[in-house]
């Protein structure tokens, strides 16, 4: 039997193409080809996407066999489920297996940008420890948490917050009860209370810009921000100004509006740890996010149930 064909974006993750190779045809998107695309639409029935890859419906509208589109990543905010959905193409992505990851790269940013770790390794590295001291860090321990999202991954940095004593406070649109912290309605009336916000929710129009000037004022030149999010989460412009004019203290970033290019001016500021949207990128992390975009690509090719549908998929089909 023939191999099916598969359209993968561009920079889909080796490990997921790697998986989908060993199966199917994979042919990758060139956006400025179109007669490439002309040709070998009508035999496409699968769409591989990354996290932050960009569907549109006008894409989709010129693949008309397509069966199934598998993102490698928990967020999709780049893809128009709702015309993937009409044209009866279920979604899927990975959540779960990479909450501990991008948990661990929130605490991670949070006691790097309090504890200074960047510039203590240059201090070392440099030559200068016995120079003189470094500038003293904030401590950690016992702070004030602030999560905007808790969802699967805002859990996992509660969990880890609360290991190094500290209180925890979140805002989500609906109140959770069941997890016993203190709930503020807005990002707003949450940052005025804690010393690290972090920003953890999905991106899309419903988050765009939760983090804007009115937050960070009121978060304060002693507060922090984190985000693992979505760089659109994040009025990047209002951020820049805040770090530079003191009206926050500094910034654990891992993701931004325009990635993979970050506005030069955080390159040079003292108080900012940036990082490249890394936050799930462990060997471990990424096999299993391989393993599972792919396993939902297999089921949804052959009729079986999905793994893990984005949950408008979920309604949408009725499944
Ligand atoms: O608001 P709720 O009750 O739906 O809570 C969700 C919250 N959330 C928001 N919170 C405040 N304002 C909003 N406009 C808003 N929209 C959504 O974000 C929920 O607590 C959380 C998302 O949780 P999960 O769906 O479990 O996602 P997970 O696995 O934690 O990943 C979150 C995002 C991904 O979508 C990627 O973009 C990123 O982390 O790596």
């Amino acid at each position: 039997m023939s191999k099916l064909d598969i359209l993968a974006m561009p920079r889909v993750h080796p490990l997921y193409l790697e998986a989908l190779r060993g199966v199917y045809n994979v042919h990758t998107y060139a956006p400025d080809d179109a007669q490439a695309l002309a040709a070998l639409a009508p035999r496409i029935v699968g769409l591989a996407t990354g996290g932050e890859s960009v569907v549109s419906g006008a894409l989709l509208a010129q693949l008309p066999q397509l069966k199934m589109l598998s993102v490698f990543g928990v967020g999709y905010d780049g893809i128009d489920v709702q015309a993937a959905l009409k044209q009866g193409v279920p979604v899927t992505h990975t959540p779960g297996v990479l909450t501990d990851d991008v948990a661990d790269l929130a605490m991670a940013l949070v006691l790097s940008v309090a504890r200074l770790l960047p510039q203590a390794d240059q201090h070392v590295r440099m030559g200068r420890w016995p120079l003189g001291l470094m500038p003293l860090g904030r401590k950690v321990s016992g702070a004030r948490m602030g999560i905007v999202g808790l969802g699967r991954i805002g859990m996992a940095i509660a969990k880890r917050a609360a290991a190094f004593d500290m209180s925890i406070a979140y805002t989500t649109r609906t109140e959770k009860p069941e997890s016993g912290f203190t709930y503020y309605p807005n990002a707003t009336a949450l940052a005025a209370e804690v010393d690290f916000l972090v920003a953890i929710t999905p991106g899309g129009a419903g988050t765009h810009h939760l983090i804007n000037a009115e937050v960070l004022k009121a978060l304060g030149p002693k507060g922090y921000l984190v985000n693992v999010a979505r760089g659109s989460v994040v009025d990047e412009v209002a951020l820049v100004k805040a770090l530079s004019t003191g009206v926050i203290a500094g910034a654990g970033l891992d993701v931004f509006m325009n990635e993979p290019h970050v506005p030069e001016a955080l390159w040079a500021m003292p108080n900012v740890v940036l990082t490249p949207h890394m936050a799930s990128a462990t060997h471990q992390t990424r096999q299993a996010m391989a393993d599972l975009a792919f396993a939902n690509m297999q089921a949804g090719l052959s009729g079986q149930p999905l793994l893990t549908p984005v949950p408008e998929c979920m309604a949408g089909l009725g499944r």
